[in-house]
């Protein structure tokens, strides 16, 4: 029986975003754009897992290796009877491996944007540790959120691994960070942030061969035109994600394979031949610009974990 199971509550923020508002205003520009944080309805979250997996998408493997081998030193790090907070939860095999090696954890809150996805992922991790509080929160953790604290004093410690804050430009990063620092409340942040490498397989952990990126990136307008009633072809758009050296990030794209127009909501919206729609960004760290961010970020970077080959990091921030 899952009696630890609270029932998923929608955290809203003052600022709520919404698919339509945000993809009409997108397409807008000059420059069209889709944000990426609308890649994760169910079936977007499912396509991510499957990238997971992926041969070419070295991350996930790396940073749960990482986690494993350091789990009981980042466990203590983190204390005993914290309640840990997760930022965009995903599949929540992750921190399976933290609550795993924790001592007396006292809650376990995962916060993610997708909530089908979120309860249905919740049920079997409470399951497997019934002795656990389980506080799922749909929400989207890219705008100020309140998380209401638990009864009694608990610590926080912060958790946000698979190098999502990647996906925010430098100066967004470092507000996302100020802004979970004071959600934390004095609690520590541990993160996993991808690193700077081989060009060549960046892009090839974005250009799989298996094409599962691409239908990443194509289920925004198969979502639009499910949710949205749009008649986007999703033929007529190519992935493209090429890796901007100068810039240390991963640059995705669906490129109008033809000229063309679509209807959304009642508007038009053309697309010229070779267009590009960008979808998202994943910028990549070295060890030390990404401690200096922390830093300038108000955290104290303290111990970092990284593999022999440093394809992958995570670090444990301390609040100051
Ligand atoms: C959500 C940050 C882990 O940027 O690598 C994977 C999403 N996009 N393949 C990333 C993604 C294309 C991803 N993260």
């Amino acid at each position: 029986m899952d009696t630890n199971l609270a029932r998923a509550q929608t955290i809203a923020s003052a600022e709520q975003d919404n698919f339509a508002s945000s993809l009409l205003s997108g397409l807008r520009k000059t420059s069209k754009e889709i944000a990426c944080k609308y890649f994760y309805d169910q079936a977007g979250s499912e396509l991510f897992d499957a990238i997971c997996n992926l041969p070419e998408y070295y991350q996930t493997r790396t940073e749960m290796a990482l986690l494993n081998r350091h789990a009981e030193e980042i466990t203590a790090l983190m204390g005993e009877s914290v309640e840990i907070v997760e930022f965009g939860a995903g599949s929540l095999r992750k921190v399976r491996i933290l609550l795993d090696a924790a001592r007396n954890p006292k809650a376990y809150t995962p916060l993610d944007i997708s909530g089908d996805y979120l309860c249905h992922v919740v049920r079997s991790l409470a399951a497997d540790y019934p002795a656990l509080t389980l506080r799922p929160l749909v929400g989207d953790f890219t705008l100020p959120l309140e998380i209401p604290h638990l009864p009694g004093p608990a610590r926080r410690a912060g958790f946000f691994p698979g190098s999502t804050i990647g996906n925010f430009k430098p100066d967004a990063a470092m507000a996302l960070l100020r802004r979970m620092r004071s959600t934390l409340n004095g609690g520590g942040l541990l993160i996993g942030v991808d690193l700077v490498k081989d060009p060549v397989r960046l892009h090839a952990a974005y250009n799989d061969a298996a094409g599962v990126t691409a239908l990443f990136n194509k289920n925004l307008l198969i979502r639009a035109n499910r949710e949205l009633d749009a008649d986007f072809d999703p033929d007529g758009f190519a992935h493209y994600a090429p890796y901007n050296a100068a810039a240390h990030r991963i640059e995705m794209y669906l490129v109008s394979l033809k000229r063309q127009s679509v209807n959304l909501c009642g508007q038009h919206f053309e697309f010229a031949q070779g267009e590009p729609v960008h979808t998202e960004d994943s910028h990549k760290y070295t060890i030390e610009s990404f401690r200096e961010m922390a830093a300038r970020a108000g955290f104290n970077p303290r111990a970092v974990w990284t593999d022999q080959d440093r394809l992958f990091s995570i670090h444990w921030l301390e609040s100051r």
